[in-house]
């Protein structure tokens, strides 16, 4: 097992487009396992491979309270999305800063599981807002670029100058 560095926006590997995973091995179990450690260690809600540096379409949540129900989305599809809720995001990749975006209330995703078995789920509530924040990084899209221009600035100038405030 292994905690993996996590990305820190602005950093441009964010934007990069995930691949399909074209079979799912004992490789890509090793890196569920070792994202999901880092997601657990972090501590956070889902963890996206493009957050790890891995351009592969796959990523791991756990929205329970008693954070012992690990889903693992391999290669995941929007099958439908419905209605529309507004609720406050973070993000693993932009700490500290969070901002209300606006994403559907419900979403149907088909993806494979870590033995290759596809799988259909119908989720709403926190867990339907986590998939597609976690779709959207494997698509290199971070929550923030939903967000106007000029609080995306000045979002970018805040991490720069706390970066700066580190080193
Ligand atoms: O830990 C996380 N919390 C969170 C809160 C509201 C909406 C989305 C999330 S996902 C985030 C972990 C993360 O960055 N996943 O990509
Ligand atoms: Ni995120």
């Amino acid at each position: 097992m292994a905690i993996l560095k996590i990305l820190q926006y602005p950093d441009e590997r964010l934007h990069k487009i995930a691949k399909k995973v074209e079979q799912v091995t004992d490789d890509t179990r090793r890196l569920i396992r070792d994202m999901a450690e880092t997601m657990y260690a972090a501590p956070g809600v889902g963890l996206a491979a493009t957050q790890v540096d891995v351009h592969l379409q796959l990523f791991v949540a756990d929205v329970s309270e008693t954070h012992n129900q690990l889903r693992v989305f391999i290669n995941p599809e929007i099958l439908a999305l419905g209605g529309e809720e507004e609720s406050e995001e973070g993000c693993l990749s932009v700490p500290g800063i969070y901002e209300k975006v606006t994403r559907a209330e419900k979403v149907t995703v088909r993806a494979l599981d870590e033995n290759g078995q596809p799988f259909t789920l119908e989720a709403e509530g926190f867990l339907a807002v986590c998939i597609q924040h976690e779709i959207d990084h494997l698509r290199g899209k971070v929550f923030v670029e939903h967000l106007s221009q000029l609080k995306q600035m000045r979002i970018r100038a805040k991490l720069k100058k706390r970066m700066r405030e580190i080193l």
